[in-house]
C-alpha cells in the first residue's frame, strides 16, 4: 500500500480524498494555489504544497508543478478527484512516466473514452446497447444527409472530441441539417481544435441514466447499480438519485451484467461511469466518464461501499474488496448540489460564509469545504457542498431531504439551497416522473426565460 497520496485538487473532493486516506493510515499531500492558502484541503492535509497563482492553468491543471511537488514530498501516488486533470491522458501516461502511480485509469483507457467516436465503437463491440447512428465521423454534408435519412429524423450531430453536451446541434429536417452540420463542425473546432462530427437519432425525452461501475485492472470488474441525473441546467447536473426511481431490478440486473462485462474485457481499473440515455424501457450508450463523478456518493450509501477506499486499493495492486454477489441495494440516496450562485440565473456568488452550519443527523452526509469566515475565491467552480440523505425508501429520503435542507445554514453568498425546497413540493419530484428536459421547463415557468 502507498505511504503517501498527493491529492491534484481542492474542495469538498479533495477533503473526500483525505478522508479515505486517514481511514487507511495513508499521509496526504495538498496542493493549492494562492487563493487556496486558506482552504480547508490545505488545513486538512499532513503536508500542503503552493504549486501556483490563481488560475487554474498555473496550479490545478499544471502537470510539471504537481509532478514537482510529487518529488518533494515524497508522494508516491495522485488521486486526481474529478475536473481538473482526472480524465487527462497525459497526466495519467507522465505520472506512470516517472514511477508516481495515478490513481485512475490508463492513459490508454482514457484516450479511447475520450474519443467519442472510439468511446462508442469499443462499447458497440463489448454488446453494450448504443443509440442508432453514423458509423464514425461524418465527413461532409452530403454524407450528413444520407446518414439522416437512413437513421430518420430528428438526429443529433455531436463533436467527437466534445462530450457533457458541448457542441451538439440537433436536426428536425433536411432543411435544418445543412447549417446545424456546419454549424457542429466549425464550433467544435473552435472549442475542441478537432472539427470531427458524429450523429445519432435524437431520442425526444429520455431520462440520464449512469452506471457505476469498478474495475480491478485485471479484468475483474462489478457494477454498483445507476444513479439518475436527468435534473440537470445546461448540462450541469443539480439533483442526483440511486436506485433510479423507474429502474427496475432485471433491468437493473441486465445493464449492469453487460456494463460490468464490457469493462471487465477491457482490464479497466478504478471507478466508472458508463451513461445512457434511457427511453421506453431502453438503455442507449452515450458516453463514458474514466473518474470518480461528483455524485458517487448516492451510489456509496445505497451500497454501503466507500469508493475512493477501493480506487486506491486496485491503484496499489490489491484487489477490490468485494463481488457482484456481495454488492446489495439498501434504501434510496439523494444528492442535491450547493453552489455559490444566485437564483435564478445561476450567476457565480463569490464572497465570505459569514456563518455555516452542516445538517446532520441519522442518513445525512454533508460533504462541503466550508467553514465559517471561509473566502469562497471567484476563480474556480461554483461547487460549495453536496447534502447527501440516505432512507429506507425513496419517500424517507425526500423528507430526509427537506428535514436537513431546513437544518442548514450558509450566510453570507446565495446558494442554490432554495431551489431544493420548491422541487420537493413538486408532485413530479415527489413521483420520481421527470425526463432530462424537466428542470430547464420547470424552471422556463417558475422564473420566465
Ligand atoms: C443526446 C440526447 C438525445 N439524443 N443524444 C447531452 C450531454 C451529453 N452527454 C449527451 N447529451 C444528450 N445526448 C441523443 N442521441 C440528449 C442529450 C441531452 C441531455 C442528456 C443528458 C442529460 C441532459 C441533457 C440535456 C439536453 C440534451
Amino acid at each position: 500500500m502507498f505511504s503517501k497520496i498527493l491529492i491534484a485538487n481542492r474542495g469538498e473532493i479533495a477533503l473526500r480524498v483525505i478522508r479515505a486516506c486517514q481511514e487507511m493510515g495513508i499521509a496526504t499531500v495538498a496542493v493549492h494555489s494562492t487563493a487556496d492558502s486558506d482552504a480547508m484541503h490545505v488545513r486538512m492535509a499532513d503536508e500542503s504544497v503552493c504549486i501556483g497563482p490563481n488560475s487554474s492553468t498555473e496550479s490545478y491543471l499544471s502537470v510539471p508543478r504537481i509532478i514537482a511537488a510529487c518529488e518533494i514530498t515524497g508522494a508516491e501516488a495522485v488521486h486526481p478527484g474529478y475536473g481538473f486533470l482526472s480524465e487527462n491522458a497525459a497526466f495519467s501516461q507522465t505520472l506512470a512516466d516517472h514511477g508516481i502511480a495515478f490513481i485512475g485509469p490508463t492513459a490508454e483507457t482514457i484516450r479511447i473514452m475520450g474519443d467519442k467516436i472510439t468511446a462508442k465503437d469499443t462499447m458497440k463491440k463489448l454488446g453494450v446497447p448504443c443509440v442508432p447512428g453514423s458509423a464514425g465521423g461524418v465527413p461532409d454534408y452530403e454524407i450528413a444527409l444520407k446518414v439522416a435519412n437512413e437513421i430518420g429524423y430528428p438526429i443529433i450531430i455531436k463533436a467527437t472530441a466534445g462530450g457533457g453536451g458541448r457542441g451538439m446541434k440537433v436536426a428536425q429536417n433536411d432543411a435544418e441539417l445543412e447549417v446545424a452540420f456546419r454549424t457542429a463542425r466549425s464550433e467544435a473546432k473552435a472549442a475542441f481544435g478537432n472539427d470531427e462530427v458524429y450523429m445519432e437519432k435524437y431520442l425526444q425525452r429520455p431520462r440520464h441514466i449512469e452506471i457505476q461501475v469498478f474495475g480491478d485492472g485485471k479484468g475483474r470488474a462489478v457494477h454498483l447499480g445507476e444513479r439518475d441525473c436527468s435534473l440537470q441546467r445546461r448540462h450541469q447536473k443539480v439533483f442526483e438519485e440511486a436506485p433510479g426511481p423507474i429502474i427496475t431490478p432485471e433491468q437493473r440486473a441486465r445493464i449492469g451484467k453487460v456494463c460490468a462485462d464490457a469493462v471487465g474485457a477491457i482490464n479497466y481499473i478504478g471507478a466508472g461511469t458508463i451513461e445512457f440515455l434511457f427511453e421506453d424501457g431502453e438503455f442507449y450508450f452515450i458516453e463514458m466518464n474514466t473518474r470518480l463523478q461528483v455524485e458517487h456518493p448516492v451510489t456509496e450509501a445505497i451500497f454501503g461501499v466507500d469508493l475512493v477506499r477501493e480506487q486506491i486499493r486496485v491503484a496499489a495492486g490489491l484487489p477490490m474488496d468485494f463481488v457482484q454477489e456481495d454488492l446489495k441495494i439498501n434504501g434510496h440516496a439523494i444528492e442535491v448540489r450547493i453552489n455559490a450562485e444566485k437564483l435564478p440565473n445561476f450567476s457565480p456568488c463569490p464572497g465570505k460564509i459569514t456563518q455555516y452550519h452542516a445538517p446532520g443527523g441519522l442518513g445525512v452526509r454533508m460533504d462541503s469545504a466550508l467553514y465559517d469566515g471561509y473566502k469562497i475565491p471567484p476563480y474556480y467552480d461554483s461547487l460549495i457542498g453536496k447534502l447527501i440523505v440516505h432512507g429506507r425508501d425513496r419517500p424517507e429520503a425526500l423528507a430526509r431531504l427537506n428535514r436537513a435542507l431546513g437544518e442548514m445554514i450558509i450566510d453570507g453568498v446565495e446558494t442554490t439551497a432554495p431551489l431544493f425546497h420548491a422541487l420537493l413540493e413538486e408532485p413530479d419530484i415527489q413521483s420520481g416522473n421527470y425526463s432530462i428536459h424537466w428542470l430547464e421547463k420547470w424552471l422556463a415557468a417558475k422564473f420566465g426565460g
